[in-house]
């Protein structure tokens, strides 16, 4: 699918201020396809398509990881994961996208989950360094991602759950099963 059609499909979904941001994360995510040797149009795919859902009924929702059986542990953990696994069931059913690796980053930008692809990894990070976010430590965590893209996610994460837990907000297991994976894997490549 052409960059423009998809733009358009996924543009009737969004508020103006969500496009914004879609059209961010997706310059993100193809500098950084070309940085890690990754797939550009995959990239470009998986970002225009992330947040396809953040905006159906919660009930809507809910109602489809039920019948699906589709990541029924998030539903006791705050509504604004559902968009996620929920985005990546939509786009297959009503825009055709079946490319599994793309379906997938769409289905993990919110928490990650262990051994993240390259291509989920850029969607996630994507997600939270591309220029229309403004919030303290970002820039930071912009520059390191582009030298170590495992070391951005990190500090992703950190931030994320310390943001959850100063709001006395439940934090999804699977964020931290993130968390634990990448800094195991890289005491692994330090012990090497
Ligand atoms: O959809 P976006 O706003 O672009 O970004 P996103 O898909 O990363 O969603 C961010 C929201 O998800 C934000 O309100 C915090 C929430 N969130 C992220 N990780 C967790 C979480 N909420 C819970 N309960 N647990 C998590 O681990
Ligand atoms: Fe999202
Ligand atoms: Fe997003």
């Amino acid at each position: 699918m052409e960059r423009e059609e998809a733009l358009e499909i996924v543009k009737a979904h969004l508020t103006e201020h969500r496009y914004t941001h879609t059209v961010g994360v997706m310059e993100t995510a193809i500098l950084l396809a070309k940085k890690y040797g990754q797939n550009k149009e995959k990239a470009e795919l998986a970002a225009i398509f992330h947040d396809y859902a953040k905006f159906r009924p919660k009930d809507e929702m809910k109602a489809i990881l039920l019948q699906q059986q589709i990541a029924v542990d998030m539903l006791d953990y705050g509504d604004e994961l559902l968009h996620a696994p929920c985005g990546a069931y939509l786009v297959k059913q009503e825009v055709g996208i079946d490319d599994e690796e793309v379906l997938q980053a769409i289905e993990s930008h919110t928490t990650g989950r262990p051994n993240m692809t390259m291509l989920e990894k850029i969607i996630f990070i994507s997600d939270y360094i591309e220029p229309n976010r403004i919030f303290p430590g970002v820039e930071e965590v912009r520059q390191v991602t582009f030298q170590d893209i495992d070391e951005g996610i990190l500090m992703s994460i950190k931030n994320t759950v310390t943001f959850l837990m100063k709001k006395n907000q439940l934090v999804y297991p699977g964020t931290l099963a993130t968390y634990n994976e990448m800094v195991q894997s890289r005491q692994n490549k330090r012990r090497v």
